[in-house]
């Protein structure tokens, strides 16, 4: 029998730390879940596997916590999924984005260099780091043009992840991932923005969508699928890095649409573009070339976008009515996403 495998998840809070924790637990993983210190408990992603998973505090700007991390648990595997990930927030606050984005993947090499040199590291790299596409599609080769501070910081955690592999031999890889969505999304990013906002109006708690730019475009496809693709990279005999997309490419407006029919009504009598959420610098267009994770790992999405779009709708419509029924409610959904970025004038 072989001994277990102990993984060490930095980010576990957030929607990819919740469905790679519950993949790993299925692989028969000793799963270590690293969450930061806050004032407020916020566990709602990973309640229903907390008693399976050992949550240990840690932060990846603060390199010691990281240091007695590994000592404590000398994980096999490290996934590095913390980050300061939602991009506008990285206009507001640059410095932050850096420490956290950027340097803090240099920490965790670091730690991993210092304590657990064999151990088997992964990098949440972004396909924001193509950012002004020059070429359709982007692949392992696409030049970078980040359009965001939090691009940038990619950009410095993918370089920093090639670099530790190639000076020290670190099993480490990087995987640009493309944008991938689900039920657990954060409220702020714009699918789970309109999914929510649909199932607001459909039950009559609300009025109007607001929503920025509605001709950008994605390659969005499902978490659950990006997490095992996660696991793959970490699995090969060489480590290599890996884009992992769908290869479709749909705009906003697209989803919008597909998210209000799915309910029955119309996007056009409800959107409402609202240019507090356009953002100083914009990445138009992303569809991701995934052939060599399908070729070398043999990963394939499972998820179609349709399926996507109404599993998430479908889930909050299900949320808030079961949140109804307790007589709670969800915050208030422009609470929620309010952050206004600086304009070019500003
Ligand atoms: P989330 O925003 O949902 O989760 C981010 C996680 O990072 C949270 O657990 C958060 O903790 C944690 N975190 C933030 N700052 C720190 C810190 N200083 N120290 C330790 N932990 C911290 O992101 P996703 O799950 O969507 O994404 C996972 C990773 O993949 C991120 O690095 C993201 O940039 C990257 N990525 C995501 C894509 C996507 O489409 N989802 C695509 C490509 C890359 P807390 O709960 O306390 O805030
Ligand atoms: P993104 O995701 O920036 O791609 O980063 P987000 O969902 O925030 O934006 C996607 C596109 O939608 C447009 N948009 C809006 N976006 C938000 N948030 N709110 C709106 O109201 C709105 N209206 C239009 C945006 O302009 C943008 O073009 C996500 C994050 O998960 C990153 O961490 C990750 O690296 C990338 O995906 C890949």
């Amino acid at each position: 029998m072989c001994a277990q495998k102990t993984a060490l998840i930095t980010g576990i809070t957030g929607q990819d730390g919740s469905y790679l924790a519950e993949f790993l637990l299925s692989k028969g993983y000793r799963v270590v879940g690293m969450v930061r210190r806050s004032s407020t408990i916020n566990f709602e992603r990973i309640k229903h596997i907390q008693d399976k998973i050992d949550i240990v505090q840690g932060d990846l700007i603060d390199l010691a916590s990281l240091i007695d991390i590994m000592k404590a648990y000398q994980p096999d595997e490290v996934y590095n999924l913390a980050a300061q990930s939602f991009v506008p927030t990285s206009w507001r606050q640059p410095v932050l984005t850096g420490e956290v984005t950027a340097l803090g993947v240099t920490r965790i090499l670091d730690a991993i260099r210092m304590v657990k040199p064999d151990a088997r590291f992964y990098q949440a790299s972004s396909s924001e780091m193509f950012g002004k596409v020059r070429e359709v599609p982007q692949n392992e080769e696409t030049p970078f043009y980040p359009r965001s501070p939090y691009g940038v910081a990619k950009v410095y955690g993918h370089w920093i992840t090639v670099n530790y592999r190639e000076s020290y031999g670190l099993y480490a890889v990087s995987g640009i991932l493309f944008n991938h969505e689900s039920p657990r999304r954060g409220l702020e990013f714009v699918t789970r923005k309109i999914s929510h906002g649909v199932a607001r109006i459909k039950l009559g708690l609300a009025k109007e969508l607001r929503l920025g730019n509605l001709e950008a475009r994605r390659d969005w496809g499902y978490a659950g699928d990006y997490v095992r693709a996660m696991w793959m990279m970490l699995q090969q005999d060489e480590p290599e890095d890996y884009v992992i997309a769908t290869g479709e490419t749909h705009s906003v407006r697209e989803f919008a649409k597909i998210a209000f029919e799915h309910v029955g009504l119309n996007y056009e009598d409800y959107v409402v573009v609202d240019p507090a959420y356009y953002r100083p610098a914009e990445v138009d267009l992303l569809v991701g070339d995934a052939s060599k994770a399908r070729a070398k790992l043999g990963w394939e999405p499972e998820v179609s976008f349709e399926g996507l779009v109404k599993m998430m709708v479908d889930a909050d419509i299900a949320a808030l009515e079961e949140a109804i029924k307790r007589g709670v409610d969800f915050p208030d959904l422009h609470e929620a996403t309010a952050v206004v970025v600086p304009t070019k004038k500003e």
